[in-house]
């Protein structure tokens, strides 16, 4: 589903965040070492190649609600933005990490003048965070960013299974 708010074009789909070719920054849900691992960071490392972990690594190790950007070599966008997650019931305040990970995310995204942006679901596979509570945190988190935006004008967030895009698209339509 798509909705226009202040301008910005908001989008939730199905789908791979490794294949966003028409979006210019992808979010990689990220381990502090920067490094590939299962799941976001899996699929992004092994299509931008090794290049992306030698990018990474004069930032590591990051830290929770941290937000960091590289080049996305051989991905099909020009930048890949890594956050590292709170790990649920371990990191916390995780609700105030998690919500950082989006705003620090969109900051980087500004500094760069990027105009188009795809979220992953931040913390809700291998972190154990679930599902709908970060719903309540990114969707909000992201709303009250929206006025602030001067370069962003396409968020799109990617989930990877129809029920965490139906999630996504529930809160889209009720509560923005
Ligand atoms: N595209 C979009 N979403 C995906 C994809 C994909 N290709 N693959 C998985 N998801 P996770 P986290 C969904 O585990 O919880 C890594 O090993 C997945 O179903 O990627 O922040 C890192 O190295 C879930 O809903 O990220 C870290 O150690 C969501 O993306 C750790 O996992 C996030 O799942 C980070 O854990």
């Amino acid at each position: 589903m798509k909705k226009e708010i202040d301008g910005i074009l908001v989008e939730a789909v199905q789908g791979d965040i490794a294949s966003q070719t028409d979006i210019e920054a992808v979010v990689n849900a990220a381990n502090a070492e920067l490094l590939p691992g299962g799941g976001v960071a899996g699929a992004l490392h092994k299509a931008a190649g090794p290049e992306l972990a030698d990018a990474g690594a004069p930032f590591s190790p990051i830290s929770p609600g941290e937000a960091v950007i590289t080049n996305a070599f051989n991905l099909p966008n020009h930048y890949v933005i890594h956050c590292l997650g709170p790990v649920h019931g371990i990191d916390r305040p995780e609700e105030k990490l998690l919500r950082d990970c989006y705003v620090n995310a969109l900051r980087k995204a500004e500094e760069k003048e990027v105009k188009s942006i795809a979220f992953p679901s931040i913390s809700t596979g291998a972190f154990g965070y679930p599902l709908e509570e970060a719903v309540r945190t990114a969707l909000p988190a992201v709303r009250e960013l929206l006025g602030e935006l001067r370069s962003v004008s396409h968020i799109r967030f990617v989930l990877f299974s129809k029920q965490d895009l139906t999630a996504y698209e529930r809160f889209l339509e009720s509560e923005y």
